[in-house]
């Protein structure tokens, strides 16, 4: 009846699970019991879960990622403390298959249930206010992406209550991840959670294109697109291209372990390297995907703050397309040692130092719109400029690990974990950081407290190299990733330093939940924002903070690349003759209810019960179908109605 399900799937014998488990229920317990007493379950429901409105759909993303950033470090605060403990020669306080489903957790909630929807999350604030677009061009898919996204990331959780998750590494590597190998449900957990909320993104990506492609405000040809959404839009492309291929291989990987097909075995005519080729020809991509849109956001806060014009917009434009294009051919250097054969390995190894040109143009468009610039070193500033030095230090790290001889030495080591660590964290999570600060008045109408942002910074800069900087050094000692026990004794003391960092991180993670407790706390005194905090010179500031369901009363003319700043010199006041009535889409949860049944689909695949399998496949297909007939519903906003809802903001 319940498949490979019973009792013992969950797992009691673990006391640290259990304890994350029961504090888990108690969170969810107090937190329902706090909506229920203050009565805004209909609100939240109404406002945010049926929401078809891009703003309440980032802020949603935006929330989840945070949630699973913590759970992500929790991850990593384990790892590195069984390093520092076992290194030392005591025996750490996990088992080697509890630290193996630690890591593996950690790199797949990182990138996927982190990086992702932290990005997806302010392309979905931002894009559609930057284009002077009232939403994106599929507001319902764009419900349902959120939705799949959100019930995948329930199910990697899920596999931490029943069950186990993979013990395999971030990308499921076969053989390992072979039936053969990898007998139990955790590659099965990993196989649909990656696969749900990949579909979920692909379905972003087109939602993404055809709004930046198809909705821009009148004027606003290619070339005068804020940055941001420039970046934005190669990254979409990027997903476009490179999921439906991730899709793909991880299905061939399930045919493997549910039908018994052979693609990736070692026997029987399969090929292991077909995997490991294609899944980094989606892998490589996926960190640009996560980094152009970091680049976005810096461009943005570098311009805003330095008080100038971007400098060199057209060749910032131009290296973001090469880098979208160059990302596609140098996905062997994840696999130099696989024995490709020298000329296949250099010509990868050259492509990918060839990536370092256009990064580094973008280095220097930024450090010249610094340049003489008035600059307001504030903590979104501060997280842009921590930025520019650690990404600067990734990359040439990644240069040295581009020469297919030095990798063979290198691969596998800390010193990789070092590299990608100092450009992703020092890239995408500095730049969400640096994005929240700076787009959260926009959104909410006031200001995160400044105090308490630039103290997150110095501690989160400050433990980042501290705790990662080690690792090249252990790298070169020869320390390889993925230790959990009888560690050299000779790495003890690096791994105690490289531990510290990560408390010093997390004295940093307090500082911003203070920060955040402190800016809604004293909201009513902050209260200071009604349209542009920072003297803005995007589109987006061009709307009152937050901005109205509409958006835009009225959508502007563009005439220039910083659109607001040219609409504020030239004094562009809005007419009220002008007004017209707006059509809006309403609320629906059915793309809610599709993602349930997904969830339960891809549950009930995960330990064999077919019979709700089908069930729950029928249920998809039945409600997209009747969803077809049902063609996504408007409300009309009269015109008197947005003359009142505008009159406070004109006055300004
Ligand atoms: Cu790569």
């Amino acid at each position: 009846m319940f498949g490979k399900l019973t009792i013992n799937a969950i797992p009691l014998h673990e006391p640290i699970i259990m304890y994350t488990i029961y504090f888990v229920f108690l969170l969810f317990l107090i937190i329902s019991i706090t909506i229920t007493y203050f009565k805004k379950w209909k609100w939240l429901w109404n406002e945010y879960l049926i929401s078809l409105d891009h703003k309440k759909i980032g802020i949603m993303y935006i929330i989840m990622s945070i949630i699973m950033f913590i759970r992500g470090f929790a991850d990593a605060l384990m790892m590195r403390s069984q390093q520092a403990i076992v290194s030392s020669g005591k025996t750490g306080f996990l088992t080697s298959n509890h630290y193996n489903q630690i890591f593996t957790a950690h790199g797949v909630i990182m990138i996927f249930f982190m990086a992702m929807p932290f990005i997806i999350g302010f392309m979905n604030l931002i894009i559609p206010l930057q284009i002077g677009a009232r939403d994106v061009a599929f507001p319902f898919l764009n419900s349902l992406s959120f939705w799949l996204f959100f019930v995948s990331a329930l199910l990697i959780n899920i596999s931490l209550c029943i069950g186990e998750f993979a013990q395999t590494g971030w990308l499921a590597y076969p053989p390992l991840s072979n039936k053969q190998y990898s007998p139990g449900v955790g590659v099965d957990y990993w196989i649909w959670s990656l696969q749900i909320s990949g579909i979920g993104t692909l379905l972003t990506g087109i939602n993404f294109i055809v709004t930046i492609l198809k909705m821009r405000a009148p004027g606003m040809s290619l070339m005068k697109m804020p940055i941001f959404t420039w970046t934005s839009l190669c990254s979409n492309i990027l997903i476009v291209l490179s999921f439906p291929i991730l899709t793909v291989t991880i299905s061939l990987l399930a045919f493997d372990r549910y039908l018994g097909a052979h693609f990736f075995t070692n026997d029987m005519g399969g090929n292991i390297m077909m995997y490991i080729n294609l899944i980094w020809a989606w892998g490589h991509p996926e960190v640009y995907i996560l980094m152009l849109p970091a680049f976005g956001i810096f461009s943005e806060i570098t311009s805003t703050f330095s008080k100038k014009k971007l400098f060199g917009y057209k060749s910032l434009v131009l290296a973001t397309i090469v880098i979208t294009i160059l990302s596609f051919i140098v996905w062997l250097h994840h696999f130099f040692t696989m024995g490709a054969g020298a000329n296949v390995n250099s010509f990868f190894g050259i492509t990918t130092m060839i990536i370092a040109i256009p990064t580094g143009v973008k280095i220097f468009n930024w450090i010249f719109t610094m340049y003489k610039g008035n600059i307001k070193y504030n903590s979104a500033m501060l997280w842009t400029i921590g930025f520019i030095i650690s990404f600067s230090i990734g990359g040439m790290s990644g240069v040295l690990l581009s020469v297919p001889g030095a990798d063979f030495y290198l691969h596998n080591s800390l010193f990789l974990i070092a590299h990608f660590h100092n450009v992703i964290i020092g890239g995408v999570v500095f730049g969400c950081f640096a994005g929240i600060t700076y787009w959260f008045p926009k959104f909410f109408g006031f200001k995160l407290n400044e105090k308490w942002g630039v103290r997150a910074f110095w501690f989160w800069i400050s433990g980042f190299f501290i705790s990662f900087l080690p690792l090249y050094a252990l790298g070169f000692m020869g320390m390889t990733r993925r230790l959990s026990q009888n560690i050299n004794s000779n790495f003890h003391t690096l791994l105690i330093i490289s531990a510290i960092g990560t408390l010093i991180i997390l004295i940093g993670i307090i500082c911003q939940i203070i920060q955040f407790y402190i800016s809604i706390y004293n909201k009513k005194t902050n209260l200071d924002i009604t349209g542009d905090p920072w003297d803005g010179r995007t589109l987006e500031w061009f709307t009152s903070s937050p901005p109205k369901i509409y958006n835009f009363a009225i959508i502007p003319v563009i005439k220039d690349i910083d659109a607001f700043w040219n609409i504020k010199n030239n004094k562009n006041p809005l007419e009220i003759k002008k007004f017209k009535s707006i059509k809006i889409p309403k609320n629906t949860c059915i793309g809610l209810i599709i993602s349930l049944f997904v969830l339960i689909f891809g549950f009930s695949m995960i330990w064999y019960i077919w019979w709700l399998s089908l069930i729950s496949i029928i249920s998809i297909i039945s409600i997209l179908i009747f969803k077809s007939f049902n063609i996504t519903n408007y409300y009309k906003i009269s015109k008197e109605d947005i003359i009142k809802n505008e009159s406070s903001f004109m006055e300004l």
